[in-house]
């Protein structure tokens, strides 16, 4: 891409209530557009970003043997009459009528329709466990839409569910999910903490929410700090590893502040280990049993033909909202640097401009088709300006490898720049590898 053609308004000008620095770096660069209030345009360079978690978040769920589905954005009111949440979910529910009057609604959440899709077609003990998930936009009508993508009213969501025969089995679904969030969570480059949660509107009695610690968020969080240090890799998708991961992450204190005590948290953390911050809530993971399909009556004939309801869960990623999370965990200083993982580009070519001399333009395109040629996804500055403004914008934008050609290069050495590092003088073959190397995300397979 030429960064000439890229559609990328960069806005100078930002609205009052950008508060936080990963709403105002969105808008700043051109990322998104907000259309109203808590609802926004994606725009290709924000689009592209959100794609490629999106891309990770299914890559780790499909790994654990869920099965990708889709289900609309608006459900009929009925099944929610069923379950009884039409009149608990309240005023965040967005109703509507179609031109016949049935009552519809915009999703602000999956469980009474993927139970009505469960319930007409699963009969038997035989066909569980199923994990089934989505990836879907969603529409609450938060009552303080703030921070950009963080809370929004139409957002983006990942959401699974699981359908298990038992309590114990279903425990099992809960722990490979626990398991895979925090896989993907580390594939993005973020350190996601899971702490024991309320299940509000969703129900049950068991529920994790995944958090990335930020002055930023709105989640209070009181934390035992060698939760950080328990190192995935120890684990692996085998049931014995997966209770014992779950075990020995719940064995340490974290918790939000809904399930907060000060008795028990000063009891059981020592006064040097003792984190109390504040979070962003990236994903949250619910085990509720029957809540749903006890009154939906989603049974399954068991093992002796008696009929059960079947024990559920359901899982969610606001992959929309890891957008601006990230932002938040990776700019420092006015530097943005994407993860590798999830960056806009793997690299920007920035060719000095002289309009007397063509030469290290002409060279920066040289380079720009021989990485394409490799797969390698570059951007190209094209655009007429001094260096010091090009510099500045790349550090805004934070594709996070620069080759700059000037002065400095000559046929086949460019100044080769890590963002937030020194640059360094490569040979173009090297600066080849080292990016190829980026193009070999981890695929985990089980
Ligand atoms: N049905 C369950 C699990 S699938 C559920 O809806 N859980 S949730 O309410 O916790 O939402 C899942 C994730 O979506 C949250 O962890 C958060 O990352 C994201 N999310 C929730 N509300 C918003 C919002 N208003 N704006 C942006 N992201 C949101």
């Amino acid at each position: 891409m030429h960064l000439s053609k890229l559609f990328i308004p960069l806005t100078k000008d930002l609205p009052a209530e950008a508060k936080i620095k990963s709403h105002q770096l969105m808008l700043r660069t051109g990322m998104i557009k907000q259309s109203s209030a808590g609802i926004y345009s994606w725009l290709p360079l924000g689009y592209k970003i959100m794609k490629k978690i999106e891309q990770i978040v299914r890559e780790e769920q499909d790994i654990i043997g869920a099965q990708e589905m889709l289900m609309p954005t608006i459900q009929s009111a009925e099944i929610w009459k069923e379950s009884g949440r039409y009149n608990d979910y309240g005023e965040e529910m967005l109703r509507i009528k179609d031109r016949q009057g049935r009552e519809m609604l915009y999703g602000p959440t999956n469980e009474e329709l993927i139970t009505d899709i469960f319930r007409s077609s699963v009969k038997s003990y035989k066909s569980l466990p199923q994990l089934l998930y989505h990836i879907q936009w969603k529409f609450r009508d938060e009552i303080r839409p703030r921070f950009g993508v963080m809370r929004c009213k139409e957002f983006y969501m990942k959401d699974s569910y699981s359908f298990d025969l038992s309590d114990e089995e279903a425990k099992k679904s809960y722990n490979k999910i626990f398991y895979s969030y925090l896989k993907t969570f580390q594939r993005l480059g973020l350190k996601a903490i899971p702490m024991s949660a309320d299940t509000g509107p969703i129900g049950g009695d068991l529920s994790h929410e995944f958090i990335i610690l930020a002055e930023t968020g709105e989640s209070q969080i009181f934390a035992d700090k060698r939760i950080f240090e328990i190192n995935l890799n120890n684990y692996d998708l085998t049931e014995g590893s997966l209770k014992k991961m779950r075990e020995d992450f719940t064995n340490i204190y974290a918790v939000t502040d809904d399930k907060y005590n000060e008795k028990e948290f000063k009891e059981k953390v020592s006064k040097e280990n003792q984190i109390i911050t504040k979070g962003i809530e990236v994903g949250h993971i619910f085990y509720f049993g029957d809540k749903y399909s006890k009154p939906m009556n989603c049974l399954i004939d068991d093992k002796n033909g008696k009929k059960t309801t079947v024990k559920m869960g359901s899982y969610g990623i606001g992959v929309s909202r890891l957008v601006g999370a990230t932002i938040e965990a990776n700019y420092n200083n006015e530097v943005m640097k994407w993860p590798k993982s999830i960056a806009p580009f793997d690299a920007v070519i920035i060719p000095s401009f002289n309009k007397n001399n063509q030469e290290y333009l002409k060279k920066a395109h040289k380079i720009y088709e021989d990485l394409k040629n490799q797969n390698i996804d570059v951007l190209l500055d094209d655009v007429d300006e001094s260096m010091s403004n090009k510099f500045k914008k790349h550090d805004l934008i934070g594709v996070p490898y620069q080759i700059i050609v000037g002065s400095k290069s000559d046929n086949n050495n460019f100044e080769f720049k890590e963002l937030n590092s020194d640059s360094k003088m490569l040979n173009f073959e090297n600066i080849k590898s080292e990016l190829k190397k980026l193009n070999c995300l981890p695929k985990q397979k089980d």
